[in-house]
């Protein structure tokens, strides 16, 4: 008897941290979605510049969740090779690596941006007209998750990003 009421407890419990969850969708909109407790925010995609076809992302990623999961890849219907890159110090120059995943730990936030962790997307179709770019974001443990980010930028080559490709 004791271990059904442990299971009990266990369910209110997942049921409170839903709750919770829900406050997160209140303010859902096309760039902002999670997915048991990983709330996305700030996604947007920078298209290539003229005459290149490297595309590049980036979004916070909080997990507010109790345990720990881990972005293992992104996936995108503009591009058949999307890599997370992150930069890391070598011998005082900053480089460019390809990262097998990013670990999200409870409580905290990872912030893809220039400089930092971001999305590469090669070969990427992306017509001029184009304003939204579907991701989906695939976990260790949670389900995957499809966003619509916005494409921003467009024609203003501030960032530099792609530059070492
Ligand atoms: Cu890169």
């Amino acid at each position: 008897m004791k271990k059904i009421a442990l299971i009990i407890i266990a369910a209110l419990l997942a049921g409170c941290s839903g709750h919770e969850g829900m406050d997160h969708t209140s303010h859902n909109s096309a760039s902002h979605a999670m997915s048991e407790g990983i709330v996305i925010s700030a996604a947007r995609v920078l298209p290539p510049f003229p005459g290149r076809d490297t595309a590049a992302g980036y979004f916070e990623i909080t997990n507010h969740g109790k345990t720990a999961d881990r972005l293992l890849s992104v996936t995108s219907p503009i591009s058949d090779a999307v890599e997370i890159h992150n930069h890391i110090e070598d011998n005082g120059v900053m480089k460019m690596r390809q990262v097998e995943g990013v670990d999200l730990a409870p409580g905290e936030t990872v912030v893809f941006k220039p400089g930092s962790y971001h999305l590469m997307m090669f070969k990427a179709t992306l017509p001029e007209d184009q304003k939204n770019v579907a991701l989906t974001l695939n976990y260790q443990n949670a389900e995957p998750v499809t966003l619509i980010v916005d494409v921003e930028g467009r024609g203003e080559g501030s960032d530099d990003e792609h530059s070492g490709h």
